[in-house]
C-alpha cells in the first residue's frame, strides 16, 4: 500500500489493535483475503452467516478485522459493527459488473452512517485474476469514490487467489 494513504494507514495502526471493518457483498472475497493475510495463501471459503474476525498483523501493523457476510437479508446487520471502527475496508469483486451498481449503492449507504463518519476507505478491486475483471480505475468511478470528500479513500487491485497486490 503506497503513498500518502499507507503514511495515514501505517499512523492509525501502528502497533495497537484497531477494529477494521471488512466489508463487501457476497461473493466479494472477503474472507478469501482474510484468509490470505492470516495464512499467506488462498483456501476454499463458504458463505460467512454472521461475522469472522481475525487479527491480521502486515510488517508493524496490528489490526483487527471484521468479515461480515453480505447476503442481502444480513446486510441490514452490518450495522451493530459500525460504532468503535477505525477503518473500513470494501471489497468489490472485480469480474460481476451485474452487480457494480449495488455495491456503489451499499457503500455509500455505509459511508453515510454517523458512526463511520470520517472513517478512511480502502477498496480492494479484487479477482483481477479473472478474464474480464474491471480495472481499478474504471471501479474507481462505477463506486462514486471521486465524489467522496468528507473521508481519505484509496482503492488498490488485488486478487485472494494469486495474493497479488495483497501484500
Ligand atoms: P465473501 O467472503 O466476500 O462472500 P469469499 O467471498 O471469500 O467466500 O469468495 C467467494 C468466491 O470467490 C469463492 O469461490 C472464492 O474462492 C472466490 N474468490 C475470492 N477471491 C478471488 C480472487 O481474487 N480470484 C478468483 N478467481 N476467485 C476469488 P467459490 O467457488 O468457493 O464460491
Ligand atoms: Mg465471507
Amino acid at each position: 500500500m503506497g503513498g500518502v494513504f499507507g503514511k495515514i494507514w501505517g499512523r492509525l495502526f501502528g502497533s495497537k489493535d484497531y477494529r477494521t471493518l471488512i466489508l463487501g457483498l457476497d461473493g466479494a472475497g472477503k474472507t478469501s483475503i482474510l484468509d490470505y493475510l492470516d495464512i499467506g495463501k488462498a483456501t476454499q471459503t463458504t458463505p460467512t452467516i454472521g461475522f469472522n474476525v481475525k487479527t491480521i498483523r502486515l510488517k508493524n501493523l496490528s489490526f483487527q478485522a471484521w468479515d461480515l457476510g453480505g447476503q442481502l437479508a444480513i446486510r441490514t446487520y452490518w450495522k451493530i459493527y459500525y460504532p468503535n471502527t477505525s477503518a473500513i475496508i470494501y471489497v468489490v469483486d472485480s469480474a460481476d459488473k451485474d452487480r457494480f451498481e449495488t455495491s456503489r449503492k451499499e457503500l455509500h449507504l455505509m459511508l453515510a452512517e454517523a458512526e463511520l463518519h470520517a472513517r478512511p476507505l480502502l477498496v480492494l478491486a479484487n479477482k483481477q485474476d479473472l478474464e474480464g475483471a474491471v480495472s481499478e480505475a474504471d471501479i474507481s468511478q462505477y463506486m462514486g469514490l471521486p465524489h467522496i470528500k468528507d473521508r481519505e479513500w484509496a482503492i488498490f487491485p488485488c486478487s485472494a487467489s494469486t495474493g497479488e497486490g495483497l501484500k
